[in-house]
C-alpha cells in the first residue's frame, strides 16, 4: 500500500468507472446499517463515497465503521457509477490504510450543523479551514493574488522582498512593533515603504511586492489586523498620481475579474460577483467633504475622513451607482510625510469601496530637501531616515505608488463581515495563538 502515501488528490471522472483507483482524505461521515456502510472521505478537491458489504470484506468493514470521524485514510478499491452516491460514483474497497486517528471528541465540528463562534473557531483554525467554504475564501484569496502576479508582471512590475525587520518606522507614525535586535532597537514594517521607494533610486523602477504590514494598532475593529498583507507598488518616471491610479483600477478589476472564475468555490458560498463599473470614479476631497455637508456631517478641512464619514461617503456615492471610488487631492496634513504636495494640497489618493478604505497612494516627494522639510514638519526625526535620504542624493526620478490591504479586498469581494475570516491565522489586539 505505499503507493498510498503518495496520493494525490483525483477528481474522478468517466475515465476511472470501473477501474481500480487510489484516494486518500479524512473521514467526515460513517453510516453503518448493519450489512453495509457507507463512509464519505474528503480531501481538497471535495468528497468520495466509499461502499463496504460487511459479507464481502468483514475485516474492512470493522475497521471502517469503528474509526473515528475526520481521521485520515486511503482506500485503494473499484471505482463504480451510482446513482445513489452524492456526486455519483462510490469506491469498493479492495485494500484501506489507516494514516491517522482522530481523537474524540473533535474540539470543532466539520460538517454540523452548529454554528461555533469565531474565537472556538479561530483557537481551532486546523479545522475550521476542513470546511469547504472556510477553504473556498482562501482558495479565491489564491486566484487573486495570481492576479496579481500576471497583470502587474504584464505591465512590466518586478517582484521584489523588502526587509521586515527594520531600523526606522516606515510610516512615520507610532503605531509600532519595537524588538530586541541583538545590541540595537529595531521594528517590524509597517509597511514596505521605505524600501520600495529606495528601490526607485535603482532603476528597477517599476516594482511590486506582496507585502506584511505589522501595525501596533490598539483598536480591536472588524476592519484592523496587526499583522496585515497588501499588494505594494512602486513606479517611477510619472507625471502625476493619475498613473499609479490607472494602475491600481485595472490591478482591482483584473482581480475581481479573476475571482469570477471560481466558480465552484463562488457557490459553496452562495456569493455572486459583479464587475465594478469601470473606470472608477474620482472625487476630491473638497468635493467629499461638500457631500458630506450636504447630508449634515461635518468635518474640518484638513482632516482626514473617520470611518463613519468613510461609511456616510459610501452611501452617497452607491446613490449614485459608484462602489469604487478614488478620493483624490487630500490636504497635505491628512497624509504621510512623504507625499508629494502642490501648495496646501497633496498628491495622495485612496481607494474606497462602499465606504471602506482598500488602498492608499501618492505621487512621492523626490526633492531631497523638500522631503527633510516635510520630515521635520511632521515632528519626526531626520536621524531614523538616513539610508532612505540617502537614496535621494544621487539621482532618483519623480515616482509613486500604493499600498492595497488584500484582506480588506476580500472582505468587499465576498462580503465578509469580520476581516479575521481572510486571513489564515489572523493577529488581532489580543490573538497571538495560533
Ligand atoms: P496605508 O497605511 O493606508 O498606506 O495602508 C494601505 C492599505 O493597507 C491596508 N491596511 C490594513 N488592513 C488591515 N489591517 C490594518 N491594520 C491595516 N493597515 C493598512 C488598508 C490600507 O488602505 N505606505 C502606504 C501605502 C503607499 O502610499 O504606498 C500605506 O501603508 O487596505
Amino acid at each position: 500500500m505505499d503507493r498510498l502515501r503518495s496520493h494525490y488528490s483525483i477528481e474522478v471522472n468517466e475515465e476511472d468507472y470501473e477501474k481500480n483507483i487510489f484516494l486518500a482524505g479524512w473521514i467526515e461521515d460513517i453510516r453503518n446499517i448493519g450489512s453495509i456502510a457507507f463512509i464519505i472521505i474528503r480531501d481538497r478537491m471535495g468528497t468520495f463515497q466509499i461502499t463496504v458489504l460487511k459479507k464481502n470484506d468483514p475485516d474492512i468493514f470493522e475497521k471502517l465503521v469503528t474509526i473515528s470521524r475526520e481521521s485520515v485514510i486511503s482506500v485503494y478499491g473499484l471505482c463504480k457509477r451510482s446513482d445513489k452516491a452524492r456526486n455519483g460514483y462510490e469506491i469498493i474497497p479492495k485494500d484501506i490504510e489507516i494514516l491517522s486517528i482522530a481523537k474524540t471528541p473533535l474540539p470543532l465540528g466539520v460538517v454540523d450543523k452548529v454554528e461555533s463562534d469565531l474565537d472556538t473557531r479561530l483557537d481551532n483554525r486546523f479545522i475550521d479551514l476542513r470546511k469547504k467554504e472556510i477553504q473556498a475564501i482562501f482558495k479565491i484569496r489564491n486566484s487573486i493574488i495570481q492576479a496579481v502576479h500576471e497583470y502587474l508582471r504584464s505591465e512590466k512590475f518586478v517582484e521584489v522582498h523588502t526587509p521586515n525587520i527594520i531600523a526606522s518606522s516606515s510610516e512615520g507614525g507610532t503605531d509600532v512593533f519595537k524588538l530586541k535586535y541583538f545590541e540595537k532597537e529595531a521594528f517590524l514594517a509597517q509597511s514596505p515603504q521605505l524600501y520600495k521607494q529606495s528601490l526607485m533610486a535603482t532603476g528597477l523602477d517599476r516594482v511590486y511586492e506582496i507585502a506584511w504590514y505589522f501595525r501596533a494598532e490598539e483598536h480591536n475593529t472588524s476592519r484592523h489586523l496587526n499583522e496585515s498583507t497588501a499588494v505594494d507598488v512602486e513606479m517611477a518616471f510619472i507625471n502625476s498620481e493619475e498613473e499609479v491610479m490607472k494602475i491600481l483600477e485595472k490591478l482591482v478589476y483584473k482581480m475581481w475579474e479573476k475571482a469570477k472564475e471560481n466558480k465552484i468555490e463562488l457557490e459553496v458560498l452562495n456569493k455572486e460577483i459583479h464587475l465594478p463599473s469601470f473606470p472608477f470614479k474620482r472625487i476630491t476631497y473638497d468635493n467629499a467633504i461638500d457631500e458630506l455637508n450636504n447630508e449634515n456631517i461635518n468635518i474640518k478641512w484638513g482632516e482626514d475622513l473617520g470611518s463613519d464619514e468613510e461609511k456616510a461617503l459610501g452611501k452617497i456615492m452607491k446613490k449614485e451607482g459608484h462602489d469604487f471610488y478614488f478620493i483624490t487631492k487630500y490636504p497635505i496634513e491628512a497624509k504621510p510625510f512623504y507625499t508629494m504636495y502642490d501648495n496646501k494640497y497633496s498628491r495622495g489618493f485612496d481607494l474606497e469601496c462602499n465606504g471602506v478604505e482598500l488602498a492608499s497612494g501618492s505621487q512621492r516627494i523626490h526633492d531631497v530637501e523638500m522631503l527633510e522639510k516635510r520630515i521635520k514638519d511632521c515632528n519626526l526625526s531626520l536621524k531614523g531616515f538616513d539610508f532612505y535620504l540617502k537614496a535621494f542624493r544621487y539621482g532618483i526620478p519623480p515616482h509613486g505608488g500604493f499600498g492595497f490591504g488584500i484582506e480588506r479586498f476580500l472582505m468587499e469581494l465576498l462580503d465578509i463581515k469580520n476581516i479575521r475570516e481572510c486571513i489564515l491565522f489572523p493577529r488581532d489586539r489580543t490573538r497571538l495563538v495560533p
